[in-house]
């Protein structure tokens, strides 16, 4: 009884270390993988990635593209997320609409959620409702925001 109760613990042991190698093999592989699939189009922030498909639309029809995709519209919560998607418009050399408008109410910019800001980068003047036409927010390639019409066509980013 004592004999074959040690005999199971080794075995144990065993499939312990087994399962720790293939655990570190599965870690190392999908971290390749990550650096692979992002290249260059998608940006990791902490659990969030960025990802376009170098797709231009305008705002609605990137909200459902993200979202059939399983994503969203990027939203930056952050200055350091605000950057990734910053590189990303460097790298496509193309503005960006994000998941964020005062459609509902004139100055107040919610998340697709509803939820209101918590995080901005506005240019200097900006937002400033031009025509009163400029419920959406598009990216430069400074990194700041300036809210437009929805209506015109910007490139897609979506976060994951
Ligand atoms: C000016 C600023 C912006 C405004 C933009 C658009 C341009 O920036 O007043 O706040 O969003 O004009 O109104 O719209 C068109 N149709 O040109 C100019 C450069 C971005
Ligand atoms: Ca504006």
């Amino acid at each position: 009884k004592g004999d074959s109760g040690l005999s199971e613990i080794n075995l144990l042991k065993r499939q312990v270390s087994t399962l720790e190698g293939q655990l570190r093999a599965l870690q190392s592989s999908f971290s390749k993988y990550k650096q692979v699939i992002m290249f260059p189009n998608g940006r990791i922030v902490g659990e969030k990635i960025f990802m376009t498909s170098g797709y231009d639309g305008n705002f609605d029809s990137l909200k459902q593209r993200c979202s059939q995709a399983g994503g969203q519209l990027a939203s930056p919560r952050n200055a350091a997320e605000n950057a990734a998607i910053q590189q990303i418009i460097v790298l496509y050399n193309k503005s960006v609409f994000l998941g964020i408008n005062d459609i509902q109410t004139e100055g107040h910019f919610k998340y697709l959620n509803g939820e209101n800001i918590g995080y901005s980068n506005w240019h200097t003047g900006e937002p400033n409702n031009q025509s009163d036409a400029e419920d959406c927010v598009e990216v430069h390639s400074s990194g700041k925001w300036n809210d437009r019409s929805c209506g015109e066509k910007r490139l897609i980013v979506c976060e994951f």
